[in-house]
Order: structure tokens, then sequence, then C-alpha cells
């Protein structure tokens, strides 16, 4: 941390950038970094590769989240939130490349891509760690900044049900609710807010659900059929996986959802118990945490979920691909 903290003071001029199909905390812990260097007089742009969702169009400045791939942004340091590999920037990558790198990161696999990498496996979220930089820098929040950091550690700890919660984490969020949060409003606005399309497209996602042999895999598919039947965007199948992991007896959790825009298959993966998924994500070139991870595979829907469940089993069995 100190090392960032180093390069903050160095530094003038940011690019901000985290990971493609933002969420909460990547999201979350950008606004909570700008609206940090804002206050220390320094000039810093959000430029993502994809757009705010929806559901976080209500926070504070999301609007000056840019995704102008093509324009030229003025800065000497780019500050990575809540990536694991550059890959996972997508198309930013080329308007930081030669550029100083400062990697701020929780996730276990991440790749220690940057000039300078604070990586912290044991923070709850990147928004947790912008707190901490927050707090080391005697810097005071803004309400605003506070709410986007508590969005961050809110869905990055499944609303403080997931393993990484700890009471360091409800007292950061107990701090941040003093800059007149509502908890309430919050997850109103982030939870509450589905369509009739969303649920509808929920209800077919859920009625795919199967276990394998041993009762300890659920697995769901996401087709592109649902999507077009149901009008609802891929984007909104987020937390689907929830449901596969809550099945009792479950260990790992698997959702496998066809992407028109890629072609390719995105895999996430949540472990109940001691299953570490970065291992099964990271043996397809993902990557995450050990509870939670993902990747991208190419073929059929059909051919990658022969491939992975076999995988997931090998983990949890010990036996190789292929057997019975
Ligand atoms: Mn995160």
């Amino acid at each position: 941390m100190e090392q960032v903290i180093a390069a903050i003071g160095k530094y003038d001029k940011f690019l901000i950038t985290a990971h493609v199909n933002l969420e909460g905390d990547s999201l979350g812990s950008q606004l909570g970094m700008k609206a940090l260097l804002d206050s220390l007089g320094k000039t810093a742009v959000i430029v993502d590769n994809d757009a705010v969702p929806e559901h976080y169009k209500f926070l504070p400045k999301a609007a000056e989240v840019s995704n102008d791939l093509a324009a030229k942004y003025d800065f000497e340091a780019a500050i990575v939130l809540d990536c694991p590999t550059l890959k996972r920037i997508g198309k930013v990558q080329k308007l930081i490349a030669g550029k100083f790198v400062i990697n701020v990161d929780h996730h276990v696999s991440n790749e220690k891509f940057g000039n300078i990498n604070w990586v912290d496996p044991n923070a709850s979220s990147a928004g947790e760690m912008v707190y901490k930089i927050y707090k080391e820098m005697g810097v005071k929040l803004t309400k605003e900044a506070a709410l986007a950091l508590y969005i961050a550690i809110l869905t990055d700890t499944g609303s403080f049900n997931y393993d990484n919660t700890s009471s360091v984490t409800h007292e950061i969020a107990g701090e941040l609710l003093g800059y007149g949060i509502t908890p309430a409003s919050v997850s109103e606005s982030v939870y509450e807010r589905r369509s009739v399309a969303d649920i509808k497209f929920l209800s077919k996602v859920l009625s795919t659900i199967k276990l394998n042999k041993e009762g300890d895999v659920a697995y769901l598919e996401v087709t592109k059929a649902m999507l077009k039947e149901t009008g609802a965007d891929l984007i909104k199948s987020e937390g689907f996986i929830n449901y596969a992991r809550s099945v009792e007896k479950v260990k790992v959790a698997v959702i496998f959802k066809e992407d028109a825009a890629t072609g390719k298959i995105n895999v996430s993966f949540r472990s109940k118990g001691e299953a570490d998924v970065n291992k099964i994500a990271s043996f397809f070139g993902g990557g995450g945490h050990v509870k939670a991870s993902g990747c991208v595979i190419e073929g059929s829907l059909a051919e990658v979920e022969r491939k992975v469940l076999s995988k997931v089993d090998e983990v949890l069995h010990g036996r190789s691909a292929g057997s019975k």
C-alpha cells in the first residue's frame, strides 16, 4: 500500500480502469478512487471497456465513466482495480500500453502485471482496499465516495454472507453508513429493480438445474435462445449461480453462459466448503478467488460443459478426466 500511496503522490494525472462487465466492486472501487484523487486535487478519468449496468446508474458520478476507447486521454499513470490479469480490462489495454501501471486487487490469482502491485487476497473487495488508502492518507471521505465503497463491499461479500466477510468488513461498512447511507435504500436500488422479463429469464435459467451423480456439483445454463425469448440481457444473470450453490450438499456450483457477443462460453464457479474453484478456473485460463472464479472457453455449450464438469469432478473426487 505504501508504494501505491507514493505513486499517488508522485503523479498528477491518472486514468482509472477495472475489469470488463462492470459490477458493484469494480465500479464502486473506481468511483471511490476517483473521489480520492479529486479530493487530493489530482486529475483522474475513469475509462472502462463496458458501460455502467442499468442498476448502478443511480450512483453519483456513474455518468462520468467513459466508454470512449477511441478518445485521447492525457494521463501519467493508470490505476487498475479489481483485475487479476491485464487482459481483463479488455480494450482499455491499448490505451494504457507503455504507461506506469498501479495494480490494486484482491484476487488470489492476480498476475502482478503492474509497475506497482498491491494484492491483498484477504481484503473482501477492491473497495475495501481503496477505503484503506483513504485511512492511511488521512483523506476524509465524501458521502458519494462512502456510498460507492459501501456498494463495492456489499456486493462482493454477497451482502455480508460470504466468508470474505470479517469483523473488519463490518467495521468498515459501519463507518461508511455513518456518512448518511441507508442500507435498505441501497439494497433496493441494487437488488430490487428487476423487470418481469428478468424474472422470466431467471425462471428459464433455474429450470436447467442439474446435479452430478454424487449430488455435490450443481450447474445451470444460460442460452442465447433464453435471452431472445425473454428480452433480458446477459448481465442480468449475475448472481443466478447462487441458487445452484444454495442446494444442500452442493460443494461446487457452475453456470455456463452462451455469450452472443463473443461466440464463447462464459463459465462461473462458486464453492461452498473447502473446494478451491480458483484452481479450476485457472486450469481453463481464467481465475478469481478460492470461492468464486470464472473463465471463458471456446466451443459449443455441450462440449464446454463436458470438459468443465469432468475437471470439477477430478478436483472433487480425484478422478481423471474422461473416466466415469
Ligand atoms: Mn472484487
